[in-house]
This record gives structure tokens, sequence and C-alpha cells, in this order.
């Protein structure tokens, strides 16, 4: 597919996607929403990426939805609930059931559907100057996107309410303070750091970190049998990989080992 509103590279074994609408401060209409989906496929098709890197052009990382595409007509709804089925929720379950690592480096602000598809990654970076704003509730609507679901698992109920009827701006600080994102960063060491991470856990066993996403997206309904017997198949798989046979052969020769992602 060839991408407009939406720049995809893959360097080294990582897959770089920039949400390209700056203007519009990255915000989605249905065609960056395709295409934003078509890439994530398309990483996770290919065997040569190990890991994603989402990101934003300009001074923003994404506004959510593009509200000139959403806009009541005559006092008449829009047909909203299309729109968050074919185009946000297909990308939550991308990036939550994707076998390999996401990493989300937040450049500015990142409200509505951006905010909750930068929290629904493995693992978001937020620049110092960063904010989250559940900006749904500031125009009458509710988080979608997720947002319903994994607020109150990552930041607790009373957080979470907070966060989607306030509809306050969250800066990326207290949002690391609070356990909702993994680091904070000055704005000029973002696309270094993130990358490093990105590159990182593209070096390490590809399977085993899918297997540990199903694990932890799975435990967030199972009981306790059901998880313990997840990880128990989880493991059995993890064992049968080339990655395993060469992290033990390392460990035994007291050398770092090399994974392949096999
Ligand atoms: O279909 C559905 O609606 C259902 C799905 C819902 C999912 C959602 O995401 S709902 C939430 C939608 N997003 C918002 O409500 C956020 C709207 N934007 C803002 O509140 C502010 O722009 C920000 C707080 C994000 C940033 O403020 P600021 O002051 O830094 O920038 P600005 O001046 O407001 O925006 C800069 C430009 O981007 C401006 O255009 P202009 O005047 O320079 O031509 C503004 O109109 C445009 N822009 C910002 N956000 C959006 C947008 N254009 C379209 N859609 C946007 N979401």
């Amino acid at each position: 597919m060839a991408y407009e509103s939406i720049r995809y590279e893959r360097r080294d074994a990582v897959a770089r996607i920039v949400l390209d609408r700056p203007k519009v401060l990255n915000s989605f209409d249905r065609s960056m929403a395709k295409e934003l989906q078509a890439a994530l496929d398309d990483a996770e098709s290919d065997p040569a990426v190990r890991s994603v890197l989402l990101t934003g052009a300009g001074r923003a990382f994404c506004a959510g939805q593009d509200l000139a595409e959403a806009l009541p007509e005559q006092g008449e709804a829009p047909p909203i609930d299309g729109i968050v089925r074919e185009s946000y929720n297909p990308l939550v379950l991308r990036i939550v059931r994707g076998s390999k690592p996401v990493v989300c480096a937040v450049n500015g602000v990142a409200a509505g559907a951006g905010a909750n598809l930068a929290l629904a990654c493995d693992f978001v970076i937020a620049a110092e100057e960063a904010v989250f704003i559940q900006a749904f509730v500031r125009i009458g609507l509710v988080p979608d996107t997720g947002g319903t679901y994994l607020l109150p698992r990552l930041a607790g109920l009373a957080r979470a309410r907070a966060l989607a009827m306030l509809g306050e701006r969250l800066p990326a600080r207290q949002a690391f303070e609070w356990g909702l994102i993994h680091e904070v960063c000055p704005a000029g060491e973002l696309e270094e750091r993130s990358f490093a991470l990105a590159r990182r856990l593209a070096a390490m066993p590809t399977r085993a970190l899918g297997m540990i996403k199903e694990a932890f997206a799975e435990s967030l309904g199972n009981d306790l049998e059901s998880q313990l017997e997840l990880e128990a198949r989880l493991q059995a798989e993890a064992a049968r990989t080339g990655d395993f046979a060469e992290g033990v052969r390392a460990f035994r020769e007291k050398r770092e080992p090399r994974f392949s992602g096999t």
C-alpha cells in the first residue's frame, strides 16, 4: 500500500511509523487510520521486522479524531460508531494482540484517540512537554480506542474517572509518576532514546516477547487457574524456539546470546 498520511520505513529490524498530518496535529481521518492499520500489518508479517516504533510528525503526537470528518450535520449525529469500529478498534487490537513489541514516542500532545492509542503500546516514552488529554468529554463524547479498558487498569479507577470525566491535560511527568508510561525525557533526546529502546527490543528473543505480550493481555481477563495454564502452554512454545536454545547455549559458554527472533 502506498502511504500518504503516514511514513513507514524499516531501520535495521525496527519498523518506524510516523503519523504525518502535522497541519491538523496528526489527527485521524479514515484514510490515515486505514494506512496505520496496513502499516501495522506490514510490520507484523515482515520477518525482518522485530519491533515497531510509532511517533508523530511536527509538534504533536496525535489530536485524535479529525473533527472535520465527524461533525454533526443539520442536527443529525454522524455515524461515529462506524468510525470507532472501522478506524480505532482494529488499531488497538493490532497493537495489543500483535506479536512484536511496540514503542510509542509521544513527541507532543496526545489527545482523544491519540492518547489511548499511545497508551495501548507496550512502551511509551514521552517528551517532557507532551501532554495526554482524554479530550472526548470536552466535546460531549466518551473515551474510545480502549480508554475505558486500559485507563482503570493503568491508573486505577479514581484517576481514570478523573481523567475521563474532567478531560484535563495530564503532563507527561505526571503520567510517568502515575505509572501510565515508561519514561519521560527531554524533547531533544526522544528520537534517540525511543529508537534505542526499539532497537534493543529488536535484538531480543522476538517470539518470547510476543508470548509475554499475549500472557499480559490475557491476564487482564483471566482467573488464576486459566493464567497458570496459559503460562504452561506458552512456556512449552517458548522452549521450542531457536532463541531458547541460543540463550541456554550462550549461558553455558559464558557469552552474550545472539538472538535471531526464531
Ligand atoms: O468520529 C468520532 O468523533 C469518534 C471518535 C472519537 C475519537 C476522538 O479522538 S474524539 C477527540 C477528538 N479530538 C479532540 O477533541 C482534540 C481537539 N484538539 C484540541 O483540543 C487541541 O487542538 C489540542 C489540545 C489537541 C492542541 O491545542 P493547541 O492549542 O496546541 O493547537 P490548536 O491551535 O488547537 O490546533 C492546531 C491546528 O490543528 C488547528 O488548525 P488551524 O486553526 O491551525 O487551521 C486545529 O483546528 C487543528 N486540529 C487540532 N486538533 C484537531 C484539529 N483538526 C481536526 N481535528 C482535530 N482533532
